[in-house]
């Protein structure tokens, strides 16, 4: 058994077993004119892990592993969008208004898409995703179990929200979780430095972090 160097142990890959969720890189939270830039984040933090996450799905894609995509979007006409959701704080733009890139968070619209340079390409499966937690009303859990998936890394944005969410979720429901330490960002440095430590902690409690290039090796050796 290969395994990838890992904190808090060692994580003990089973290839067969084994995928990798990009947590919403969408362009409403990377570009300035989306959602994230409306509350007033500093979007730049997240178009640089572009190339970590890249070369974290080259590595899945060159050896055979399915790589899954998330996008935090609602249906237009809001139903899947509780109003605790798009009435909470006060940003620039709610879900649903009509921004830059078009409806904020809606399903189809031009500032909902993955960035172009970590598009999904033909076979991957994308979920879109109405809540932080990607396992929440959508099928992912019915795939994962389809494709005999008991493993997962993960990658995407924001660290302390909707990818620790999803850990946590997964984690629940008998996942072991690998979180891909620089294919991951927050708009708070400390913020990503604190889930870090809460995922980690007490032997893995949520789950293990380890780098790009550890994680990629591993599963080429594997
Ligand atoms: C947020 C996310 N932060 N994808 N969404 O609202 O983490």
């Amino acid at each position: 058994m290969v395994e990838i160097k890992a904190e808090p142990f060692a994580f003990p890959l089973r290839r067969d077993k084994l995928a990798l969720i990009v947590i919403d890189m969408q362009r409403d939270f990377a570009e300035a004119g989306g959602f994230g830039a409306s509350l007033g984040n500093d979007v730049s933090r997240i178009t640089r892990i572009v190339p970590d996450v890249k070369r974290l799905i080259a590595g899945f894609r060159e050896a055979g592993l399915p790589v899954i995509h998330t996008m935090e979007c609602h249906r237009p006409d809001l139903s899947d969008l509780p109003p605790a959701k798009r009435n909470r704080g006060s940003p620039a733009l709610r879900i649903g208004d009509e921004g830059p890139m078009g409806r904020v968070l809606i399903s189809g619209e031009p500032g909902t898409a993955i960035l172009p340079d970590l598009a999904p390409i033909d076979g991957e499966v994308v979920i879109e995703k109405p809540g932080k937690g990607a396992f929440y009303a959508t099928p992912l859990g019915d795939i994962l179990k389809d494709l005999g998936i008991e493993q997962v890394v993960f990658a995407g944005v924001t660290t302390e929200v909707c990818v620790q969410t999803t850990m946590r979720e997964a984690n629940d429901r008998g996942y072991e979780c690998l979180l891909a330490e620089e294919a991951t960002e927050s708009y708070f440095p400390e913020f990503k430095r604190a889930a870090i430590a809460m995922i980690t902690a007490q032997g893995a409690i949520v789950g293990w972090v380890a780098s790009v290039n550890a994680i990629v090796e591993g599963i080429a050796h594997a």
